[in-house]
């Protein structure tokens, strides 16, 4: 393969049995066992994007290539295979693709590897096509500058030569002819180099654990100071709001329960000392506010229920919470948007953008720019430093996360994150309704059962909710008491349970009249329909 000169083989011939007749086909085959450059492979890419990791935690760069292919995935994921991911792994649609990535990159390193024992050439050439790519995709992202560029290079900076050293230990060049000896199966010293490069990996892998966590804890920080100095209330939830039949979902969510959505591989990191909001566009005066500034202008406190346009009849895209912040209206007062504007484009610090009507922002409604939830600063995953929560409206188009920008504008002249992906550039909030208990497809003992649930339509409120059993007639629901129009409200239902196998549907009906309709649409493009539909079995 290679030059027959570097290869020391001849020293060891003596080793070999001596009875035993060279042949150098099957000594190829049998002292060369596959997996050493395939291994090889695995570990150099491992350890350049573990590198990668290290130098972007130190820099204090979110873009890995890991993230960043991912994200730019993510961002290019077709709206069917959106849906798909979400029903099939629910909020662990993240954890899916990581795994489904972690596959694929094990795969990529071992062809490498394969490839490299076979060519060195080709095989580095194909690990730099791989790097530019990687690149690239760091390039893609939205806010990314050349520094971003540093961790990949230098990942590649050291997988490239571990890949071409580690190659050559696993698998050495073969002898020049049939008349040279094949060299005994390296299998022990290159197993040891190995094994010491994976704990060395494993070293690197701990350090960036630390520098990661050391980034992470700043933001932590940041948020532990204002959990002690922000004067958050108790998110205790008023009096009646909870029926408390046994196994339904309490009406405070809390927050590790609440559902997460978005689309950041990594959440954005933003102490709040360095977070600032921008107010642009079609408006009389720019502002840019930075967190003292916001809060200085007061904060209000409102229970508001938040769901995902992709949530599935039946499903469990919602939670209710605590919301503390001050309204949107006031900030966007303080730039006066100009008349003909009608929407304001709001941006994450990711590059993630909704958009959402001036009007609803501005009509009274209790649209905050949130730092405050249940009682805490936000979580990070829910947008930490600040968020917007709009009730009344899907979370795609008005819950922005992690929000830094506010640019007046008009439907006309953009388009949002989602609108661009199949979604329907409005999203306001459909009247539905949940069965919580009994589960579909239970056992029940005959006689009285609690059938409860919650309904929901933000901003319009529920004033009735009616149950049905094998399509007889509707059944009111007693209602649950609620703060205001903009949460959902439980119910529950005495259900005379008689033996056999029934089906329970559910309807609502909202403050201003509208009757839950029975027809079914799919989550795309402006949210699902149709009454949720349990069957049990009574006996
Ligand atoms: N920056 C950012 N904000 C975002 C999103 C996102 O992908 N990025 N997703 C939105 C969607 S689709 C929903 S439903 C809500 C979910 O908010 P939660 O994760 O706090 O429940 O956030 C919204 N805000
Ligand atoms: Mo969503």
């Amino acid at each position: 393969m290679t030059d027959p000169a570097s290869d020391p083989a001849p020293d060891r011939a003596p080793d070999r049995a001596p009875d035993r007749a060279p042949d150098p086909a099957t000594d190829a085959e049998t002292a060369r066992p596959w997996w050493p450059p395939a291994l090889a492979g695995v570990v150099a890419l491992g350890l350049g994007l573990a590198v990668a990791e290290v130098v972007a935690g130190a820099l204090g760069r979110a873009e890995t290539p890991v993230v960043a292919v991912g994200e730019v995935f993510i961002d290019h994921t077709p709206g069917w295979l959106k849906d798909f991911a979400i029903q099939t792994f629910g909020t662990h649609d993240k954890t899916a693709l990581l795994v489904g990535m972690g596959v694929v990159l094990v795969v990529l390193g071992a062809l490498i590897g394969l490839l490299t024992a076979r060519s060195k050439g080709l095989g580095l050439l194909a690990a730099t096509v791989v790097l530019v790519v990687a690149g690239l995709a760091v390039n893609a992202r939205p806010d990314t500058t050349m520094a971003d560029l540093i961790p990949t290079l230098a990942g590649g900076l050291v997988a490239l030569p571990t890949l071409s050293w580690l190659v050559g230990k696993a698998a050495p060049p073969a002898p020049a002819g049939p008349v040279l000896p094949a060299r005994p199966a390296p299998t022990r010293r290159s197993f040891l180099t190995v094994a010491g490069i994976t704990a060395g990996l494993a070293v690197v892998g701990a350090g960036l654990g630390q520098v990661l966590g050391a980034r992470r804890a700043g933001v932590e920080t940041s948020r532990d100071d204002l959990a002690a100095s922000l004067d958050l209330p108790q998110a205790t939830p008023p009096r009646g709001v909870d029926l408390s039949v046994s196994g339904e979902d309490p009406w405070r969510t809390p927050n590790q329960h609440f559902y997460r959505i978005d689309t950041a591989l990594s959440e954005p990191l933003v102490r709040a000392e360095d977070w600032t909001l921008r107010v642009h566009g079609m408006v009389e005066t720019e502002v840019e506010l930075d967190y003292g500034e916001l809060v200085a202008m007061g904060l209000e406190n409102r229970w508001l229920t938040l769901n995902c346009v992709s949530n599935e009849v039946g499903g469990h895209l919602i939670g209710n919470a605590l919301w503390t912040g001050v309204p949107i209206a006031d900030v966007l007062a303080l730039a006066k948007p100009r008349a003909d504007a009608d929407a304001v484009r709001s941006r994450s610090q990711d590059g993630w953008t909704a958009g959402t009507p001036l009007d609803v922002l501005t009509d009274g409604r209790d649209a905050l720019l949130a730092v405050g939830m249940n009682g805490d600063p936000l979580p990070l995953a829910h947008g930490f430093p600040v968020r917007m929560i709009v009730p009344g409206l899907y979370g795609y188009v008005s819950a922005t996360k992690w929000v830094v920008e506010l640019e007046v504008t008009r439907f006309d002249d953009f388009e949002a994150y989602w609108t661009t992906r199949g979604w329907a550039e409005k999203g306001p909030v459909k009247v539905a309704s949940r069965i919580d208990v009994p589960k579909g497809h239970a056992h029940v003992d005959a006689g009285t059962v609690a059938v409860a649930g919650v309904a929901w339509a933000q901003h319009r409120g529920i004033q009735g909710v009616e149950v049905r059993v094998d399509d007889g007639d509707w059944n009111a629901a007693r209602l649950a008491a609620v703060p205001s129009a903009d949460t959902w409200r439980q119910w529950v239902w005495e259900w005379d349970a008689q033996p056999g196998d029934h089906r329970l549907q559910v309807r609502a009906t909202t403050a201003d009249g509208e009757v839950q309709t029975s027809e079914q649409a799919p989550p795309v493009p402006d949210g699902a329909s149709g009454w949720h539909t349990i069957d049990v079995t009574v006996g």
